[in-house]
């Protein structure tokens, strides 16, 4: 260990004590890889501060002595953002020791957490108070509030309640000299200026490192219906989105989409899963209607689907009858990302278009994959179809090489991604831009966006500390 190593370790020792600092190898492991084990890094440590003024004292002297800063929150990102590169130069800040709820107000309808909050934290202490927080995602067990904010994450309630930008009120954030942003205002009108809260959300911890923030909450639903629907072609279920939409209005909380290949690879890595209609179909749709007291939600549901039905539009139908049938369709759901993990190496695309362009953009992306003369190429296509969001995916053998995974990533992206942009998509819809789609994101945003995006940073972060080497 060279001596500024040393030295620094002694100094972020007294600020943040021994149960604050992870020098030890083995402890250190989790923080160095990623949820995926896709990429793994190396750091000078691993530091945990108890609370915010520990996080500014740990920044300045990451600022004196020009140390980089990896923030991280759970580590369950999709595009490397949370990972240390591997010169060893770097420091981990893990939030996951600010984990206090700090004030719930029911009159307001808001709460203040801090920053390292487990989301399943965050919606409990909500509900505690008869509120919900509606941010739902299939990480919330492990993923912090921070996380979801620097991330703008998403998840399965976006169609209703909009992504975790639209969740937030205000933000206490630690900037990349130490100086602490007090920007944690529980209002709902506020136009002061610029809007920095903005700036920060989404930021993928190369501005500032969030410590606390205040969320909306809603009112509890305690009425849901629930169907899973198989139906020949995404055209389909894209109008059929649009008539339960039309039809149910605000109670449609979630119309997730998968196809056949996502649910017949959760079938087969995914333990005490079973095809919830007798026949498969090409495609098929998680929806669910929620209401804050039943307003005759089981009906609204069986009457747009049983039209559906009478219409052609839909080939089947199962309506669940109980909490159990319903659990049991989400794990079908949310189990694909593990799935993919278990069965092959993934090419991830977190892609954004207009609802009406999702079927015109799948057919033409499978078409130009099957003439790319990639063999051994099978595509995980599902998502969030009413937020206009896939993750349209492409897996290819476990045992690929490190030269096989590389050249299929860059062949894949460059067709998916043009076909995104023809259409006036985003390459990066919910999870990200990280090291993942850095490069991806140069080749696509437009140069002036680029420039007020690095006029930004360096406005910030001049001495660019802050998570180098992701996003911009
Ligand atoms: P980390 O992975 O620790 O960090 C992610 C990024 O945020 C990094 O760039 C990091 O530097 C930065 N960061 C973390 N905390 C802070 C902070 N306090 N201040 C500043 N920067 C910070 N995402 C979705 O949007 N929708 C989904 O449906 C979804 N489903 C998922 C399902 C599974 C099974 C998994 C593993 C992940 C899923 N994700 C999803 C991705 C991930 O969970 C989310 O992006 C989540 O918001 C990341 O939170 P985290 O605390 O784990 O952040
Ligand atoms: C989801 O919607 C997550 O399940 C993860 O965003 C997507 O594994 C993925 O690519
Ligand atoms: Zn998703």
């Amino acid at each position: 260990m060279s001596h500024d190593t040393e030295q620094l370790l002694t100094q972020l020792r007294a600020i943040v004590g021994d149960a604050g600092l992870v020098t030890d190898l083995d402890a250190q492991a989790p923080y160095l890889k990623d949820w995926l084990g896709k990429w793994q890094g190396r750091v000078a440590a691993v530091v945990r501060p108890a609370n915010t003024a520990e996080t500014a004292e740990v920044v300045r002297l990451c600022h004196v002595t020009h140390t980089p800063i990896v923030t991280q929150g759970g580590n369950t990102g999709m595009s490397g953002g949370a990972t240390p590169d591997d010169s060893g130069a770097q420091v981990i800040l893990s939030t996951t020791r600010m984990n206090r709820i700090r004030e719930v107000d029911p009159i307001n309808n808001t709460m203040t957490v801090d920053a390292g909050v487990i989301l399943a934290n965050a919606q409990q202490a909500a509900q505690e108070v008869g509120r919900y927080f509606p941010l739902s995602l299939g990480a919330e067990g492990s993923c912090t509030v921070g996380g979801n904010l620097a991330t703008n994450a998403g998840g399965i309630a976006v169609l209703r309640f909009g992504n975790m930008r639209e969740l937030a009120l205000g933000l206490e954030v630690v900037l990349p000299d130490g100086r602490i942003w007090n920007g944690l205002r529980a209002l709902r009108k506020d136009n002061t200026g610029y809007d920095l809260r903005d700036l920060f959300i989404g930021s993928e911890g190369t501005l500032g490192i969030i410590t606390g923030a205040v969320l909306k909450l809603f009112a509890q639903s305690h009425a849901r219906a629930t169907a899973w629907v198989g139906a020949d072609s995404l055209e389909q279920l894209v109008e059929l989105l649009a008539r339960t939409r039309a039809r149910c209005g605000e109670r449609l909380v979630a119309f997730e989409m998968m196809s056949a290949a996502s649910l017949a690879l959760v079938l087969a890595q995914v333990d005490q899963t079973r095809a919830p209609l007798a026949q498969p179909t090409v495609f098929n749709a998680l929806v669910e209607l929620a209401d804050t007291e039943d307003s005759g939600l089981q009906r609204m549901l069986e009457d747009v689907l049983g039209q559906a039905l009478e219409d052609g539009l839909i080939a089947d139908a199962m309506f669940c009858a109980s909490q159990a049938q319903s659990a049991a369709l989400w794990k079908l759901r949310e189990g694909i990302s593990q799935a993919q993990v278990r069965a092959g190496k993934v090419i991830k695309h977190d892609i954004a278009l207009p609802i009406s362009s999702l079927a015109p953009f799948t057919h033409a992306a499978e078409e130009a994959i099957a003439g790319s003369g990639l063999g051994g190429c099978e595509i995980i296509n599902f998502g969030h179809l009413g937020d206009g969001n896939l993750h349209f995916n492409v897996m290819i053998a476990l045992s690929s090489t490190y030269d096989e995974l590389r050249h299929a990533t860059l062949v894949l992206n460059r067709l998916v991604h043009d076909l995104v942009a023809r259409l006036n998509g985003s390459i990066s819809a919910e999870h990200g831009v990280g090291q993942l789609r850095r490069d991806e994101l140069k080749h696509y945003k437009q140069p002036l966006e680029m420039e007020l995006m690095m006029r930004i940073k360096q406005a910030f972060d001049p001495n660019l500390i802050m998570n180098p080497g992701k996003l911009v």
